[in-house]
């Protein structure tokens, strides 16, 4: 069996995901490590002086990590520069908050050098590479001038935006020509898949010469549709464990017949929050009888806090959740409920499960793995509803089963949330019965399996050059 080598921007090494903190993604890679032999290499996290490519190797659970510091100045303008500030709002829509910046793409494009420079030496000519997420576009390529002739696949966990929208990035035609290193990109569903495509056939003049196949120059590249999944058997079991029976319980006791509404998020403008509050204020404005009858629990733990703008969704939520408490409150209620910290992922099983509605509405996402816990973590007997954004891209999964709005209509949410408060146990169980069959189906096994068989598969996809 060929190894695998997963790079990624952070490496987390594994925990007991059943009562760990990770997120969707490091769970996701972890799996995938256990199954084969291999490593996973990134940045440590870490800072030092002066760049070394020292190798820090540690071996827990099943997976080895590789790991490397980097300067301070790297850490500026390539993770908290160019990915975080240029990269993460362009690709989430957001040209406004967009910073474009030589220096930015300069740490970026230095920081995926030293990343090849080190990892290059661990390579052997059998192994599969498997390349991260935004961090790291230009890796692939960078490995290919370094003589590296092994089968590299890329996938994108975060949007692809429309062409016009790129464009607005000086680097973009450089920055997607350098995608052609790859044997196989994959998205997490087509909308992004075709936007990749457009751009490349129309800005760079690369040609589809199948629906799943472009071709630049003496590159050839695969593309993929390929939702990512949680690892749906694990919270299943999660959601049913002692943990999560006190949290549930917790919960219930402290709701006192109340209905909770729940949202669970990293505090990040592309999560919607702001516009969630506001359709929650509609809801208690359009429906004065309803008032007492619920509140809306929102857990968003801080993340990038070194970026400006997420201090300031933070000021604004902070602001705005005083303002609509303020407005609403009683002695014996709290319309919102807002807490800044993590759980672990049994406590949140158990916060999920004792919830009426999960209120997913993201402004733009690339999957959103917290709609797929909300669905797995529900008792069948007496489910709750999803609300989930039109706009993330579990909706192309799950919009049979949830009630899809416009996270920018306020109305839209109000008038959601009622119909979810509503709605009769019947078609609560039918519709989280269609949800949970993709739950289960297209769980992160699947999402795994399918991009490295790909990757991995006998037919031949690449031309050298
Ligand atoms: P994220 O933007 O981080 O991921 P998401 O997919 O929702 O978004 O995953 C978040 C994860 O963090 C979930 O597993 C959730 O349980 C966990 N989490 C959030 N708040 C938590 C809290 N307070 N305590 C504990 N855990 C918490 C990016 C993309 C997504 C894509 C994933 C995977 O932005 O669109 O779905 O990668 O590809």
């Amino acid at each position: 069996m060929n190894r695998l080598i997963i790079i990624s921007n952070r490496v987390s090494a594994p925990t007991d995901s059943k009562s760990g903190a990770q997120g969707g993604l490091a769970v996701a890679l972890a799996a995938a490590l256990r199954e084969y032999r291999g490593l996973w290499f990134g940045w440590s996290g870490e800072t030092t002086d002066v760049f070394s490519g020292h190798i820090n190797f540690q071996r827990a659970h099943g997976v080895t990590t590789a790991t490397v510091d980097l300067e301070e100045q790297d850490v500026d303008e390539y993770y908290n520069g160019f990915a975080n500030r240029t990269l993460w709002p362009l690709f989430h829509y957001r040209i406004d908050l967009a910073e474009y910046a030589r220096d930015f793409a300069g740490g970026y494009k230095r920081v995926n050098e030293r990343f090849a420079d080190t990892v290059r030496p661990l390579i052997e000519p059998d192994d599969v590479i498997w390349i991260q997420d935004y961090h790291m576009f230009p890796l692939g390529g960078e490995l290919r001038d370094r003589g590296c002739k092994n089968r590299i696949g890329f996938f994108l966990h975060i949007p692809w935006p429309p062409r016009r929208l790129l464009n607005t990035l000086p680097e973009a035609g450089e920055l997607v020509a350098t995608l052609f290193a790859y044997d196989v990109i994959g998205f997490h569903i087509e909308e992004w898949l075709e936007s990749f495509c457009d751009f490349a056939v129309k800005d760079l003049g690369a040609e589809r010469v199948a629906p799943d196949v472009l071709k630049l120059g003496a590159r050839t590249v695969r593309v993929v549709a390929n939702p990512i999944g949680i690892d749906t058997q694990e919270f299943v079991a999660a959601a049913n464990s002692p943990p999560a029976r006190l949290s549930y319980r917790r919960m219930r006791d402290s709701a006192v017949g109340r209905d909770m509404i729940v949202g669970v998020d990293r505090l990040d403008y592309s999560k919607g929050l702001e516009e969630r509050f506001l359709g929650y204020e509609q809801f208690l404005k359009d429906h004065p009888e309803e008032r007492k009858e619920v509140f809306l629990l929102q857990i968003a733990p801080p993340s990038r806090g070194a970026v400006e703008s997420y201090q300031k969704i933070r000021a604004t939520l902070e602001g705005l959740s005083g303002r609509i408490n303020g407005g609403y409150a009683d002695v014996d209620w709290v319309p919102i409920r807002y807490v800044n910290q993590g759980y672990p992922r049994d406590v949140l099983a158990g916060i999920y499960r004792a919830a009426r509605i999960g209120l997913v509405t993201p402004l733009r996402d690339g999957m959103n793995l917290v709609a797929k816990e909300y669905v797995a973590a529900q008792d069948p007997e007496d489910p709750g509803v999803l609300i989930l954004s039109r706009f993330a891209g579990a909706a192309a999964q799950l919009g049979e089963g949830a009630l899809l709005v416009n996270p920018y209509s306020a109305e839209e949410m109000s008038d959601a949330i009622l119909r979810a408060l509503r709605m009769p146990r019947d078609e609560r169980q039918a519709r989280w019965r269609r949800m949970m069959d993709n739950v289960e189906q297209q769980d992160v096994i699947w999402w795994r399996k399918r991009f490295t068989d790909l990757l991995m598969g006998d037919v031949e996809v690449s031309a050298e050059a």
